[in-house]
């Protein structure tokens, strides 16, 4: 089945946050932030602003009637500065205006006077000195410290992995319109209605009931909208209580750039001990997640750096410690992967050193530690499938032997261009790792003519979750998929939603509309026992027909709910599902945290020139794990899109903030993401269909953030390029491989002193 929003997205009627038809008399917002990254504020002149064209008010910290706070897990984050300001786009006031344009002017006329203070950007630095956002946590597998004797082979180093910007096409926003009686309704663009209504409630002191969050859809959010799409909200929400007239504010590139957070930087340390047979025997890893000047999703985020931090390996000994930093950056958040690409890449750095200094492929150990069944993770689960499936697979369709031999043949004969390969298998758990994060709701109504209107808690943001759950529905009653719709995303109609996050939208919102239709279907199946005087199991309802015992009857679906209706039986229904088995206990760092996981493995190939330091990715070939896919179009869409966008942010994309906590890259002339030239020469992706129990929707699994780690596979094939080319580069784990990297490791000699890591050593 299409994307039921393909027709309107490439005629461009899709409705996004900006092209909600304003309403008479609606006020447009726009942040005045702080120019500098930590300081006390001596002064803030707002006078000027305020006289300035068009300018109704500018609002500070001072007219906030609840809490100044929007912190989510940790309250440590105020909407508007009050004397302290800790990250350059920090939000200081809001000026408010009767146009777009004339606000953004006023802003410029607001000055500010900022004591300053010392600028903490770098991870490590912060951890020196305490700034801790919470406790560090530990996962043991095992015993390290004994394991290190049964080792042959002892390896360490040291990786950094950066950031990454979300760059959703929609910029952040919202748009508050007051209601009667106090209430509020904010149209947002965010992946999290209810953390949304939460904020509000907080900052404006109204009860949750009386804010209403309703969202069409988004222009992407890839964990950039999770929760920091509050902020926007909270702003426009607070504005508009005060004023009692709507307030706008959609954010303009740059701002959006420069105000919110990005995906979190790591610098990572690694101890990997391998016995004579190449099996891991023992893996230590410190993390030190740069988490920027306030704790958002951080903690949660390093969690799962915890959870993935040995990849697709089962490895008998594990410690893994890890440290969430605050320095003074704006706070870094939720990003596709949430922490667990970082924790991916530093296990594959290790694997890559290891085989570098013995002298062998890495593809070898790789494939000699692949988890098998039973295995269990540094935090107690077991698996109950393989990752080496998807390894053979691949294997068996690709051939890595004769892909290896190829590149080998090509390095050759040339001398100027050389390819290198990487294989990337990926497991990555599916649930929120907080348990209680693991819910969803779906409210279906059945109209007396037969159409369907459905409302859950997923918010639709290209990912094509709409479009899943709309196929439940349709499966269930067994309808065409035209009598159905899905609506907006809606606090009033459906209450305390989880984001959309973590991969698992369609399962929970499509398990608790699955649960809604069973209901409507029971009872429209009784209503047929009773009239037809048949047995209420021999009846199906199929293609809008019913069936009974095989054989058509005169009534048809439509015919069936008019029935209902007239026999005033409910055509509604509002059901809760909640993730069965799983559970963690933080105190022991073990449990069962996820509903499964989602295993795969992807060749990369790359060549690199090796003049300029230039490269392309030639090819990346997957076999995925997708259980039994609902939506292979939607899927395959996902798997590509994930795999650019990794190699994206190991590749090509770079952040860049200067000593003073400026953002440099603050635009994209001079941050690259990929385009269309950059996107792999040739993607396969194969399909491995696995029919095992899961929890998954129809057992077609999650498949939104497992390919984005794939892009770790470029990094790798990379750094094999350049060893053909230079064979005695000591590379360094800095990702991104960006083309400068890339050239300057081509001449690099192995003599030149690397700053800071340290040199591995054999036992
Ligand atoms: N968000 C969250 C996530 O709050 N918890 C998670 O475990 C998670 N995982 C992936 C992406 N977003
Ligand atoms: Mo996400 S990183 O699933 O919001």
């Amino acid at each position: 089945m299409n994307n039921i929003d393909a027709k309107t997205h490439v005629r461009g009627q899709s409705i996004y946050l900006d092209d909600i038809p304003v309403i008479q008399g609606t006020l447009y917002a726009a942040c005045f932030d702080s120019p500098m990254a930590h300081g006390v504020i001596k002064q803030l002149d707002i006078s000027i602003a305020e006289q300035s064209k068009g300018v109704i008010k500018v609002i500070t910290y001072k007219n906030i009637m609840g809490e100044n706070q929007i912190g989510g897990i940790i309250p440590d984050e105020p909407l508007l500065a009050e004397h302290h300001v800790h990250f350059c786009g920090m939000p200081i006031a809001l000026v408010i205006a009767e146009t777009d344009e004339d606000a953004r002017a006023a802003v410029k006329k607001i000055k500010v006077d900022i004591d300053p203070l010392p600028i903490i950007t770098d991870a490590r630095a912060a951890a020196a000195k305490g700034e801790l956002i919470v406790p560090p946590r530990k996962f043991k597998l095992g015993d390290t410290t004994k394991a290190w004797n049964e080792c042959a082979y002892i390896f360490e180093g040291t990786t950094e992995t950066n950031g990454q910007e979300h760059l959703y096409i929609e910029t952040q926003g919202a748009y508050a319109v007051p209601q009667e009686n106090n209430s509020i309704k904010i149209y947002s663009s965010t992946q999290g209605p209810t953390a949304v209504q939460k904020t509000v409630s907080k900052v404006t002191g109204l009860a949750m009931h009386q804010i209403e969050i309703d969202v069409t859809r988004l222009g992407g959010g890839f964990g950039g909208k999770e929760d920091q799409a509050n902020t926007w909200a909270a702003l426009c929400a607070v504005a508009a209580h005060i004023l009692k007239r709507p307030v706008k504010y959609a954010l303009h590139r740059m701002e959006d750039m420069r105000m919110t957070g990005k995906r979190h930087p790591y610098s990572s340390d690694f101890r990997i001990g391998l016995n004579k047979d190449l099996k891991i025997m023992a893996y230590e890893a410190t993390f030190y997640q740069n988490a920027g000047a306030a704790a958002d999703l951080s903690s949660a985020v390093l969690e799962r750096t915890l959870f993935h931090c040995t990849n697709s390996y089962y490895i008998p000994n594990v410690t893994a410690t890890a440290y969430s930093c605050r320095t003074n950056l704006p706070p870094n958040t939720a990003f596709r992967g949430f922490g667990g690409p970082q924790g991916m890449f530093v296990i594959e750095a290790a694997i890559a050193k290891a085989a570098d200094k013995l002298g062998i492929d890495k593809t070898v150990i790789q494939q000699k530690n692949l988890l098998q069944t039973d295995n269990e993770l540094p935090y107690g689960q077991k698996l109950v499938s393989e990752a080496h499936e998807c390894w053979n697979k691949a294997d068996e369709l690709y051939n890595i032997d004769k892909i290896k031999n190829d590149v080998e043949n090509f390095n050759k004969k040339n001398n100027l261009y050389k390819k290198g390969m990487a294989l990337m298998p990926i497991c990555f758990g599916i649930s929120f790792t907080n348990t209680m994060m693991n819910h969803a709701r779906s409210l279906v109504h059945v109209y007396s003519d037969g159409s369907v209107n459905i409302s859950t808690g997923a918010v639709e943001m290209g990912q094509g979750v709409n479009t899943k759950i709309l196929q439940v529905a349709a499966q269930i009653f067994s309808i065409n998929p035209n009598k159905i719709k899905i609506n907006t995303t809606n606090t009033f109609r459906i209450a305390n939603t989880s984001p959309s996050a973590a991969s698992a939208t369609a399962d929970l919102n499509g398990k608790a509309t699955l649960i809604a239709c069973t209901e409507i279907l029971n009872r429209l199946k009784q209503l047929t026992a009773e009239e037809l005087k048949v047995d209420v199991t021999s009846i199906q309802l199929k293609n809008e027909k019913i069936i009974v015992d095989g054989k058509e009857t005169e009534l048809d679906w439509q015919k069936l709910v008019m029935l209902a209706f007239t026999k005033r039986v409910s055509l509604s229904e509002h059901a809760h599902y909640a993730t069965p088995e799983i559970y963690f206990d933080k105190t022991k760092e073990k449990g069962h945290p996820f509903a499964y996981h989602v295993y795969g493995t992807a060749i990369i190939t790359t060549t690199i020139d090796c003049l300029r330091g230039t490269y392309e990715v030639d090819s990346v070939k997957v076999v995925h794990d997708f259980g039994s896919s609902i939506n292979k179009a939607i899927d395959l869409g996902q798997i590509e899109g994930g795999i650019v966008q990794g190699i994206g942010w190991m590749t090509m994309e770079e952040i860049i903030y200067d000593k003073d906590g400026k953002l440099r890259s603050n635009a994209l002339s001079t941050y690259k993401v990929p385009d269309i030239y950059s996107v792999p020469k040739e993607m396969i992706i194969h399909f491995l269909h696995t029919d095992k129990d899961n929890l998954a929707i129809f057992k077609s699994k999650a498949v939104g953030e497992p390919p984005l780690m794939y892009g770790i596979g470029a990094y790798f094939a990379l750094c094999d390029a350049i060893k053909a080319f230079n064979p005695s580069a000591d590379i360094k784990f800095d990702a991104p491989m960006t083309p400068e990297k890339v050239l300057l490791n081509l001449y690099k000699k192995n003599s030149i002193a690397v700053s800071g890591v340290p040199i591995a050593h054999q036992v």
